[in-house]
């Protein structure tokens, strides 16, 4: 027999964080680490190649204890067990929530419904593998018999984040005489731009939609047909240069793509959880099978970890824990995410959706309010970039703003000094955040009464710290894995669906409606709000309707 669940805010943990918060929530960093000098190695941690350095946070050791409890009274552990072992902890749309079956090793098992998932995951991966491997030796060959050397992958939200996060992230890793783009926007001028100076006989689209029905990649799909068709004349070329990432069948023959050329998926991967799936097909072609599976045994590694760690030493728990802190307790509404890596730059744009689109929620998994935060709105740009624009308020700006900052200890270009100075730029920042510059000191330097307000900087700002050796495809996996176990983390504390996206939905429904409603020739009669209808009416009129 289990203990059910009280609702969050009535956990004997979550009281005890309320009232601990009215004290330990205004301790300044300065005093957390002059009261403790071994602070700074005692609240670090390692796991999967990543170091993680959460001293900079505004905690006690109580705090932790009380968050830790938080955990257990909330019972993760069972939730971590039930998302492992494939149940069906997406319960507004009945799935198993799986990816972690993507990157477990061959000859692994878990069972979904009678059948081996993680057979079924090896079975694509091979094909996908030979797929990839063709196209990288040039013997895959377009309709005039020209081998390919464009790849372009069409897809969007979790069918396109990833893969542009993650060819960006290892374009080091990649086949430099390939080019990849990658086309999501409805937008035209996605399309026009991402061909523009691209030979239709030289070109592979691959179509990367669960569905295979969402409107912008259809609609990317069929001006992609249309447009290397101009070039290629026979419809027969389709076949050489389209393939398809889907889990629809149906919809994919139905295009005119050989379900031969179809790399499968499951319903049990989510969007936001696809890019180590078959939806990883570009990347598989730009940094090879082996650099892939790299990818995958980071993600793997990270995964036992979180699995099997103690939650006081589990790296995906802390950080969620903290997190909630910040939120729930000190009211920051925020996550800033600042790679010191150029290679990451669309990481943080990959984390706002798998963050908020996975969190974003108001209510539990019975349907009733939540009662506090749920997701905070993540952004951020890396650095040293972002410290000359938006730093600015997170030093002294009157909101809190926790920061993730992520650092590697060795470049991936060494060029004379540049790394050095990267390094030592992220390293003050989280420095001056947590510690500031008082009163005092900024009056002795001399600095004139009047300056120094705008001179002080309060700090007691938190940042955790992730570092590792180098940005390498393994290391990538774990970073990934991390927040997304630290995602399904929160989940689980705030008892929300965090693999569910029905927001999505309301905007693509009155879309489909506005559609013809621009589109007729003469004018329909309209029945939105004064302001839709409006609109409507003058895009119609300029667009010469
Ligand atoms: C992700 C979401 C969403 C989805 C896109 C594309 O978790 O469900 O971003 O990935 O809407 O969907 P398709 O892959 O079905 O085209």
């Amino acid at each position: 027999m289990t203990t059910p669940i009280a609702p969050l805010t009535e956990r004997p943990a979550w009281k005890a964080l309320e009232a601990h918060a009215a004290t330990a929530g205004s301790l300044h960093l300065r005093t957390l680490f002059a009261d403790d000098p071994g602070r700074g190695e005692r609240l670090t941690l390692e796991a999967a190649g990543l170091v993680f350095d959460y001293s900079k946070q505004r905690v006690t050791d109580e705090t932790l204890a009380l968050l830790l409890q938080l955990a257990d009274e909330s019972g993760l552990r069972q939730g971590i067990d039930a998302m492992f072992r494939g149940d069906r902890i997406n319960v507004t749309e009945r799935r198993s929530v799986l990816h972690v079956a993507l990157r477990a090793p061959r000859g692994h098992s878990i069972v979904v419904d009678g059948e081996d998932v993680v057979a079924q995951v090896h079975g694509v991966l091979d094909k996908m593998a030979d797929f990839a491997a063709r196209v990288r030796a040039g013997e895959w060959k377009g309709h005039t018999g020209r081998p390919i050397r464009n790849i372009v992958n069409i897809g969007i939200g979790g069918s396109d984040l990833g893969p542009v996060m993650a060819y960006e992230a290892l374009r080091h890793y990649s086949q430099r005489d390939l080019t990849f783009r990658f086309v999501s926007n409805v937008d035209g001028t996605d399309f026009a731009e991402a061909t523009l100076d691209l030979d239709a006989a030289e070109t592979l689209f691959i179509v990367a939609s669960k569905t295979f029905t969402t409107q912008e990649t259809m609609t990317n799909a069929r001006t992609a047909r249309d447009w290397a068709l101009a070039t290629l004349k026979d419809p027969e070329a389709v076949a050489r240069h389209f393939v398809a990432v889907s889990t629809n069948a149906a919809e994919v023959s139905a295009f005119g793509i050989d379900t031969a050329n179809m790399f499968g998926f499951w319903d049990w991967v989510g969007g936001r959880y696809s890019m180590d799936s078959a939806i990883g097909l570009s990347t598989m072609i730009a940094i090879g099978p082996d650099h892939f599976r790299a990818l995958l045994d980071g993600f793997h590694q990270m995964d036992e970890h979180f699995r099997t760690a103690p939650f006081a030493r589990n790296l995906p728990v802390l950080m969620a824990l903290l997190g909630l802190w910040n939120n729930d307790f000190l009211g920051a509404g925020s996550v800033a995410v600042l790679p010191y890596e150029q290679y990451l730059k669309r990481f943080p744009a990959y984390l706002q959706q798998l963050t908020m689109e996975s969190n974003g929620k108001q209510v539990t998994r019975d349907g009733t309010p939540v009662v506090v935060q749920t997701s905070p709105i993540y952004w951020g740009e890396p650095g040293t970039n972002g410290q000359h624009s938006f730093y600015q308020l997170i030093h002294q700006g009157t909101r809190l703003v926790p920061c993730d900052f992520i650092a590697f200890v060795r470049p991936i270009h060494p060029l004379g000094r540049h790394h050095d100075l990267l390094l030592a730029n992220v390293l003050a920042q989280a420095e001056a955040l947590a510690f500031g510059r008082t009163r005092t000191e900024v009056e002795a330097e001399g600095t004139p009464a009047w300056l120094v307000p705008h001179r002080t900087f309060p700090g007691n700002r938190p940042s955790s710290m992730l570092l590792a050796d180098r940005l390498t495809p393994a290391v990538l996996g774990g970073l990934v894995a991390l927040y997304e176990h630290s995602v399904f983390t929160q989940g689980v504390l705030w008892d929300i669906d965090s693999f569910d996206q029905w927001g999505v939905q309301l905007g693509k429904v009155l879309a489909e409606r506005i559609l013809p409603e621009l589109e007729a020739r003469d004018e329909p009669p309209l029945g939105h709000d004064s302001s839709t209808n409006a609109l409507i009416r003058r895009c119609r009129t300029l667009g010469g309707k």
